[in-house]
């Protein structure tokens, strides 16, 4: 039976014994049973039954007094422990969790890891999990027959190329949403290349990108060793791959040679490109870093500081932050790009799309990994956020003419300058990260319930819901129904006529405006993301039939019969011209996202784990 990953593996402490929570009842009926067994009641004397009494009362007490400090089953079905020893503890067995379901196992049974009941889930939803899990098989089957080791896959002429390095970066960003689906097989494949080549690799190439190198490769490695049961240190819960300290050990001699774009710096920025075999780093050709990429490493960097119990990666990483903070900002919004060499922001270009985006997402996910409310230190990160966010809703949000699209646009010559609206597929990011940074992994109905949504909260959550429509109307719009990697909107001061999408029924075909040069479809992830994040938080199944109509779209225009998937020239036409080329990202995030999305909220749950920026899940600290 293949295998999953409900909770993190620091929850799993329990063998694969049925769910037992014995009743206070029945331990103090076994007692008396046992004590029985020694001694006939009737012939007690009087003193011995006294005795008897007041030892049932003593066990009775200690048993039913509930402190807040005892072991405890948590809504979540993670035990914790916290305070100090208890006398009822030691007489007490730990709570022990059921075994760990497959989430078509879970979802079959209709219960779930927590204790609590969820509901049977849809037998369509089911099916569909499954059809992106088929995808998936079918994207890894053509990578590994034609390009395994390789970046990338080029489907159509079916060989490899090394785009990224050459640091065989889709076998490492598919590996945790392999483990995540349970396909064993191909967590031992792609497991064993990493076991046997991925050190040597890093140990001989040549240029990489510090920020693509480390979501991809680093992310990946790390995520493969938490969900290979990584912080139980011997427990390997996928019994596939390699045990989890092979992972750490390639994760921490890539991190080491990545940390040198970090201290070769003159800044607390770093440069962009990193010469692994020499451990040298270099700038940028132009000398400025983008700052998403300077400012989306420090998840990686955390964790790998806090499972290597070396703080040297979070040090380095953080000082980024921190510097970023002292920076002046346009109502917390930044320039797309800063300078290793000064410190300073370059230009006055603001988006939220390439470039700038990820920025944005680590502000709130970095406060929410570093354990959000309990750790004061990085309060700083979800001002910078909130502040941020408010500038988004100031200064980028417009609608669109004439049906009222809500859309993020650029500044590119700063605020005082003209706005452009024009999003990139990119920005589509920002739904899902809205409606996390509101809720904080919570269902939008806890959060209220619990009166937890300040101000702030409801209207980001509001503008999640907005743009998240939007998001998917950019692949409504289209012939193809998958969206362009750009789109513009057509607004009061800006229209061009002649470039709808092509799907002549959809009712925003004249708000959306896609240009000759942007109609290319890379298969990327942000609007899937989002889709899931919002279903996780709103509960709203609108989320699910829009991922669903997407993933039928990669399906019908991006399938590759040998094997694989690959990008296209233009979505605006039928039959699409295809590219030659799968990303690592279809099988790291856009299959995982989609997968997730139709399955079970147990899997991953929001509030124990981030993704990074590249869908690999870390977990969030909880002390
Ligand atoms: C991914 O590599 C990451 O999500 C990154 O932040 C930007 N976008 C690509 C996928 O589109």
């Amino acid at each position: 039976m293949s295998k999953s990953l409900p909770y993190s593996v620091k929850d799993i402490h329990y063998d694969n014994a049925k769910f037992r929570h014995r009743s206070p009842l029945k331990v103090l009926s076994q007692s008396l049973l046992t004590l029985n067994t020694k001694r006939n009641c009737a012939s007690c004397s009087t003193g011995m039954f006294l005795i008897l009494i007041l030892v049932f009362g003593l066990v009775c007490l200690m048993l039913m007094s509930k402190s807040p400090n005892d072991s405890a089953l948590n809504e979540k079905g993670k035990v914790t422990f916290v305070g100090g020893l208890r006398l009822g503890r030691l007489l007490r067995k730990p709570p022990r969790l059921p075994p760990r379901l497959s989430p078509d196992e879970g979802q079959l049974r209709g219960s779930s890891t927590n204790g609590s009941t969820i509901s049977i889930s849809d037998p369509k939803w089911a099916a569909r999990q499954q059809s992106v899990k088929d995808a998936f098989d079918h994207a890894w089957s053509g990578y590994r027959k034609y390009a395994m080791g390789y970046d990338e896959l080029m489907p159509i002429s079916q060989k490899g190329v090394d785009g990224l390095g050459g640091l065989g970066a889709t076998v490492v960003d598919a590996l945790d949403t392999a483990m995540i689906m349970g396909l064993d097989n191909i967590v031992s494949e792609a497991g064993s290349w990493v076991e046997t080549h991925l050190l040597e690799r890093i140990s001989q190439k040549g240029q990489v990108n510090l920020f693509e190198t480390t979501i991809r490769v680093m992310g990946g490695l790390l995520s493969a060793y938490h969900l290979s049961g990584g912080e139980q240190g011997t427990m390997n819960i996928t019994h596939n791959g390699p045990k989890p300290a092979i992972y750490l050990n390639i994760a921490k001699d890539l991190a080491d040679r990545l940390l040198t774009a970090f201290t070769s710096s003159p800044t607390s920025v770093p440069f962009c490109d990193v010469i692994l075999h020499e451990s040298t780093a270099h700038p940028a050709p132009g000398g400025a870093s983008s700052t998403a990429e300077a400012a989306s490493v420090q998840l990686e960097f955390n964790y790998l500081s806090a499972i290597s119990g070396d703080p040297k990666y979070s040090t380095e990483a953080m000082k980024v932050l921190a510097h970023i903070k002292t920076l002046p900002k346009t109502e917390g919004l930044v320039p797309i790009y800063i300078s290793p060499q000064t410190g300073e922001f370059v230009g006055e270009n603001i988006r939220l799309g390439s470039r700038g985006d990820s920025y944005y997402e680590y502000l709130i996910k970095v406060w929410l990994q570093q354990g959000a409310k309990f750790n004061s230190n990085f309060t700083y990160l979800h001002d910078m956020y909130i502040e941020a966010m408010k500038g988004v809703r100031h200064l980028l949000v417009r609608n669109s003419i004439p049906k009222g699209l809500v859309f993020v646009g650029e500044l590119p010559y700063g605020s005082k300058g003209e706005f452009s609206p024009k999003m990139d597929h990119l920005v589509c990011f920002l739904p899902g990260t809205l409606a996390l940074g509101a809720t904080k992994g919570l269902t939008k109905e806890q959060a209220l319930k619990e009166n937890l949504l300040s101000f702030e909260d409801l209207e980001n959550l509001k503008l999640a819901e907005d743009l998240a429509k939007t998001c998917f109307e950019m692949y409504e719009v289209t012939a193809t129904g998958l969206a362009p990697e750009i789109a513009y909107f057509h607004t009061n001061e800006y229209s061009e006529d002649g470039l709808e999408g092509g799907n002549k029924s959809s009712m925003y075909a004249n708000d959306i405006i896609i240009k000759h040069a942007d109609r290319h479809n890379l298969l990327r992830p942000e609007t899937v993301e989002s889709l899931f994040v919002l279903y996780r938080i709103t509960k709203d199944t609108k989320y699910r039939d829009q991922g669903w109509q997407i993933f039928e779209a990669f399906e019908k225009y991006t399938k590759v019969k040998s094997g694989g998937y690959t990008s296209l020239d233009d979505v605006t036409e039928v039959p699409p011209h295809r590219r030659d080329k799968m990303e690592t990202f279809f099988l790291g995030e856009t299959l995982k996202y989609l997968y997730l999305l139709f399955g079970d909220d147990s899997v991953i749950p929001l509030d124990k784990f981030v993704f990074n920026t590249e869908a690999h899940p870390l977990p969030i600290r909880n002390t």
